[in-house]
């Protein structure tokens, strides 16, 4: 019997044409986009990452598998919005923090979120604190800033972040939420974020109640 089911396999063999293939098949048979990616496709990505950390996965490899994952990602974007209230729930900005370039779960809150509702402004990977502080400066109100990392000595950019929103004097109306794997409730505290997810799921339910409070 094959150790993991056919499209998590397929991510992990970084089959990027196998992957869409299946997504399409499960697609037409009714499957919802939220289980191929929770139940099949991040699996896959988190045993690449296990095949790296045991030497057996080197840098391209894992960019076959990441390459895979985000043709999928890009067909299920439009579906996850599908039913959603189009009313804004609000204004997120969201990013990889400063010299970390993993996208691939930053992508996925982004793309939970603007299918709950939020207006999503992407500034994609390695973002400089400037960068931040000028798109938030952009919009008046409230606002969330999500910052996302996957590496752990980037996660010091993040109080760095805060620090610089502090500085410009935004810190009252921007909500930050935190997240990425190293990234811990306890950690989120000790920075002064507003709050942090595990998952994109959680991440979306984190922006409605800080949206709220
Ligand atoms: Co990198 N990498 N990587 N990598 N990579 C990790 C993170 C690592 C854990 C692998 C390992 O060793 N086991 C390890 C970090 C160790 C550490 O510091 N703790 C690592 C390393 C070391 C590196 C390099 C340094 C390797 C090197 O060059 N020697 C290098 C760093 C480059 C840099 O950033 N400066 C590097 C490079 C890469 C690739 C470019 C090859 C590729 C990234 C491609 C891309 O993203 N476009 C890559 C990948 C793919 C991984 C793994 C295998 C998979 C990450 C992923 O996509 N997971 C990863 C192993 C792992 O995570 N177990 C690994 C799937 C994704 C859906 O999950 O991103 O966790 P995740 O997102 C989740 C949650 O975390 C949460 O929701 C998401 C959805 O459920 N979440 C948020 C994420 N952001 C959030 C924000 C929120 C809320 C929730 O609010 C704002």
């Amino acid at each position: 019997m094959a150790e993991f089911p056919e499209l998590t396999q397929a991510v992990i063999d970084g089959n990027a044409k196998k992957v869409l293939e299946i997504v399409n098949e499960e697609l037409k048979k009714n499957a919802t986009p939220q289980s191929l990616l929770t139940n099949y496709m991040i699996p896959g990505m988190l045993h690449v990452g296990k095949l790296m950390q045991e030497g057996e996965y080197f840098i391209p490899e894992v960019l076959r598998s990441a390459k895979a994952m985000r043709g999928a990602l890009e067909l299920l974007e439009p579906l996850l919005g599908q039913g959603a209230d189009r009313q804004s729930e609000g204004y997120v900005v969201i990013g990889t923090v400063d010299g970390d370039i993993h996208d691939i779960g930053k992508n996925l809150v982004a793309m939970l979120l603007k299918g709950a509702g939020f207006q999503v402004n992407d500034l994609g990977v390695s973002v400089k604190k400037e960068v931040c502080i000028e798109a938030l400066k952009a919009r008046e109100g409230k606002v969330i800033l999500g910052l996302s990392a996957l590496i752990t000595p980037t996660l010091e950019e993040m109080p760095i972040v805060i620090e610089a929103l502090k500085e410009a004097g935004l810190r009252d109306r921007i909500k930050v939420m935190v997240g990425g794997a190293p990234v811990t409730q306890e950690f989120a505290d000790e920075i002064g974020a507003d709050g942090t997810a595990e998952d994109a799921a959680g991440a979306v339910d984190l922006a409605k109640r800080l949206m709220q409070s």
